[in-house]
């Protein structure tokens, strides 16, 4: 069994925990209590065991939390497509990881895709294609893209 540890990251409330619970139980809650430090699920994807981090707080990457990252296989960078400003913030959540851990295989999940006033369009997103990642639209709320999201980590882990 091929154990590989994810970790979600972005900035708060862009829906990191929401994509997991979706992703290991597939249920959403409107109502999730507010995480405290880190927790872990589990998933399968074929032979491939998930264990995924979710980091909880305002600041999921400041100096302290960071250290969640040690040891990732793979990271789920996640966005909210209603506010540019998770997007601009990956760059710098993006050296935060590098520094950490290096480079390792990530994929972006802009998420939100069910509500209207969505605000991603592909300028935004150029960083992400000169990275090579992976984007995909997610909700969360209705299970657009998530399984797929995953999916596509696993692969580009190998
Ligand atoms: P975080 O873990 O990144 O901080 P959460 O984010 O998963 O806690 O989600 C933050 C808020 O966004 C939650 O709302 C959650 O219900 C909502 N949310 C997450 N994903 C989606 C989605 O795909 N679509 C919609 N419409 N909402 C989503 P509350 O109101 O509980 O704070
Ligand atoms: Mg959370």
């Amino acid at each position: 069994m091929l154990k590989k540890k994810i970790c979600m990251v972005g900035d708060f409330s862009v829906g990191k925990t929401s994509l997991t619970q979706k992703f290991v139980n597939n249920v959403f809650s409107e109502k999730y209590l507010t995480t405290i430090g880190v927790k872990i699920d589990t998933a399968f994807i074929n032979d491939t065991k998930l264990i995924v981090w979710d980091v909880a707080g305002r600041d999921s990457l400041s100096p302290i939390n960071a250290s969640y990252l040690v040891g990732a296989n793979g990271i789920v960078l996640v966005c909210d497509g209603t506010r540019q400003s998770t997007v601009r913030d990956i760059k710098d959540i993006w050296q935060v990881v590098k520094e950490r851990i290096g480079e390792v295989p990530t994929v972006v999940a802009l998420n939100k895709a069910d509500l209207e006033d969505w605000h991603i369009d592909a300028e935004q997103t150029a960083y992400f294609e000169e990275q090579g990642w992976q984007t995909f639209e997610t909700s969360a709320k209705e299970g657009q893209n998530v399984k797929a999201l995953f999916e596509a980590l696993v692969s580009e882990i190998g």
